[in-house]
């Protein structure tokens, strides 16, 4: 009995990267400490925007911390990178922990060639239709016979969103209605600006705060503008079934305010933003008045195909309202379930519990090879 050995190939080591090698390793030596294991893990690539390690003849990386620090061999573009992995001796499962659209762009070709791919990067999945097409009419969890890919760390990081809706539409359920909060910064933000116990921050205060912890991209105004949730309910009502054009081809409610669109920074837009502090306490006023609270949600309607992402107001008894931190809450309202839905809960964003997502996809592909 000789374990398998399978390459793993990673791109990308930002926050959600380094928490996926820490796991990788620790998965590794597991396997290597169990007696009658049957894989082997080499790491054989890993890659930063501009540098890589990797060597010729497919041997394993070792101390990938110090020798990504001082190496100076450039990267290679995705194309290339495709004929590298291709040649391995061995299955491949390629890990992109980048946001990159162009490396996103090359997953079909990856697919055709047998590579497999783990991922929590959005932009496959939530661009183009045909983009969408291309990778699963390649993949073996899709119409094709190439390699399998996964990404459920593209919505609700490492909770089990993705895997869960299509168990539900594979079983022969019928998915009516998916909501809920899928931000970690929005739900932050607004469980801070109006929390269900009265109080509550200036807007503009808030959206510094979240910054300031963490939870908001480099430049919050790519949390505000509402896209990256137009991106996960795009994943999301594909999965279900829809052919969704494009995440910009139904309405979503940018809370970035006219005036500040043509900031040149995310600073100045900081900046300037508590000029508009007065419009959003407006809002909250009115919410109170009704005995609500405002919460930035996106909702899919299975039987319209209506998908929409901004604010709405909910009752201080809903789920949604009552949410704390930076969780996330998703409700798939289904035949079977009725007016009870199925609700996944918990926290959505951050380094480690993405990286778990995608460790687990990981786990999920060395079982199909
Ligand atoms: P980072 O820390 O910016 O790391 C990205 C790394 O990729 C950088 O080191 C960059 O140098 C590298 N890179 C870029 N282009 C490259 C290239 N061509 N070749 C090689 N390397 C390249 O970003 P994260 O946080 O580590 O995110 C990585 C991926 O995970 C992104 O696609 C992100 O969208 C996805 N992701 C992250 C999170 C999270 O919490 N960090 C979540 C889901 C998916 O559920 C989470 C979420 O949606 C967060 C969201 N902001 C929210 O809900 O508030």
């Amino acid at each position: 009995h000789h374990p398998r050995q399978v390459f793993v190939a990673v791109i990308g080591a930002g926050g959600v990267g380094k928490a996926f090698l820490h796991q990788l390793h620790g998965l590794a030596q597991k396997f290597s400490q169990s007696p009658g294991s049957t894989y082997y893990l080499s790491l054989i690539w890993l890659s930063t925007s501009k540098k890589a390690l990797y060597h010729p003849d497919y041997r394993s990386l070792s101390n990938w911390e110090s020798e990504l620090q001082h190496t100076t061999t450039p990267t290679l573009p995705p194309s290339q990178l495709v004929e590298y992995l291709a040649k391995a001796p061995g299955k491949v499962v390629l890990v992109d922990n980048t946001s990159n659209q162009e490396i996103a762009d090359s997953y079909p070709a990856f697919l055709k060639k047998g590579i497999n791919i783990v991922t929590p990067n959005k932009k496959a999945f939530s661009g183009s239709y045909q983009l969408w097409n291309d990778i699963f009419n390649a993949a073996s969890n899709g119409k094709g016979f190439g390699g399998y890919v996964f990404h459920e760390s593209s919505v609700g990081a490492g909770l089990p969103v993705i895997s869960s809706l299509n168990e539900l539409v594979e079983t022969g359920d019928e998915v009516r209605r998916i909501e809920g909060v899928f931000s970690g910064t929005m739900s932050f933000l607004f469980n801070s600006f109006q929390p269900t116990s009265g109080g509550g921050g200036k807007f503009s205060a808030e959206v510094i705060n979240a910054k300031e912890k963490g939870f908001t991209e480099p430049d919050a105004r790519d949390d505000l503008n509402g896209l990256d949730v137009a991106r996960k309910l795009t994943i999301l009502a594909r999965l279900a079934g829809l052919k969704i054009e494009s995440p910009t081809s139904f309405p979503v409610q940018s809370l970035i305010p006219k005036e500040l669109e043509s900031c040149s920074s995310g600073d100045e837009f900081l900046q300037r933003l508590p000029e508009f502090d007065g419009q959003m306490d407006e809002l909250k006023k009115e919410a109170e008045q009704e005995g609500k609270v405002i919460r930035f949600v996106g909702s899919v309607d299975v039987p319209t195909g209506a998908v929409k992402v901004g604010l709405e107001k909910f009752d201080k008894s809903h789920p949604i309202a009552a949410l704390k931190g930076s969780d996330n809450i998703i409700a798939f309202y289904t035949k079977r379930y009725g007016d009870n839905p199925l609700i996944i809960q918990g926290a959505g964003a951050g380094g480690d519990v993405t990286a778990m997502g995608v460790t687990a996809d990981l786990i999920k592909v060395l079982r199909l090879l």
